[in-house]
């Protein structure tokens, strides 16, 4: 079988053609943060015509911010993507590709893909966390994903942190997106971007990406004691860089050994939400 699946998150966008559940080609471009829904559109558009898209074949897209039951779309974090306030994603996808589209949540896709076919296979009770522009999850409990008509359960960024006190781009405070995220390591570091936060070689950096560590290993414990997890994978481009991982792991080590879950990285590496945008069986909004 084939299809496509675009994956539009805070900092990029990405597109592939999959075929019998791999991908075969990709392509990848910057987002606009600032862009409304039909710039959104013409830029998941671009990707999927350098694929060789054509309308009505299968398309999966799944984006940042919620999406609910009617496939609307709006940001949690609206600082992330100002221009999107509750658009109707899935019906203007229609008039555009027509054919057989579903759109959803990209972290809900990337855990169902790791449920299945990833770093969370044989075990019941899973949850993945991306750590990236923001922090966003999934929760499978027994191959379901857990969701809601608003489309925010499973929007894990936004629960609070004792490690932090900043205004979140959603309104709350002290939050875990506002503590942890890629955006929140950058401004605790004083650098352009997370990238270069991991790059420089000083204590405030440290400090920041020492400081989303805790923090998620605090969610890391707060879902367990929730969901009573037996595995949290976790993928985006700060969960995956290089040291995080043992940083999580370090902080947990200082939690009861009840509440200690097992953490590994995500098995699909970045690819998990493109390879979840397609696993349409279970409703993702
Ligand atoms: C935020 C939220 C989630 C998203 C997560 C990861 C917005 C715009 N985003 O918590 O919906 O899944 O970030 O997104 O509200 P990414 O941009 O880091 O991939």
């Amino acid at each position: 079988s084939r299809g496509f699946a675009v994956d539009l998150g805070g900092t990029k966008i990405a597109a592939a053609r999959i075929e019998d559940g791999r991908i075969v080609q990709r392509h990848q471009a910057d987002t606009d943060g600032k862009a409304g829904l039909d710039a959104q559109i013409a830029a998941m558009a671009d990707l999927l015509a350098q694929l060789g898209y054509a309308p009505g074949d299968r398309l999966g897209v799944v984006v940042a911010g919620r999406v609910d039951a009617e496939g609307r779309w709006q940001a949690v974090n609206a600082a992330t993507l100002p221009g999107i306030g509750g658009v109707p994603l899935l019906d203007r996808l229609r008039d555009r590709f027509g054919g057989d589209i579903t759109v959803g949540n990209d972290a809900a896709a990337a855990a169902l893909a790791e449920a299945r076919l990833g770093a969370g296979k044989g075990v019941e009770h899973f949850a993945y966390l991306t750590v990236s522009t923001g922090v966003g999850g999934g929760v499978v409990l027994g191959d379901r994903l857990l969701a809601s008509r608003n489309g925010l359960a499973g929007h894990v960024g936004f629960v609070s942190s004792p490690l932090g006190d900043d205004r979140c781009g959603s309104g709350r405070r002290g939050t875990v997106e506002s503590t942890a995220s890629g955006r929140a390591i950058a401004a605790a570091a004083g650098t352009a971007d997370a990238r270069a936060a991991f790059a420089a070689d000083t204590d405030r950096a440290r400090t920041a990406i020492d400081r989303s560590a805790a923090a998620v290993a605090r969610l890391c414990a707060d879902l367990t004691s929730i969901f009573g997890l037996d595995r949290v994978a976790i993928g985006g481009g700060v969960g995956l860089a290089e040291g995080y991982l043992p940083r999580v792991r370090a902080h947990l080590a200082a939690e009861p050994p009840l509440f200690r879950v097992e953490v590994v990285p995500a098995s699909l590496g970045h690819d998990s939400a493109l390879l979840g945008a397609l696993l349409t069986d279970t409703d993702l909004s």
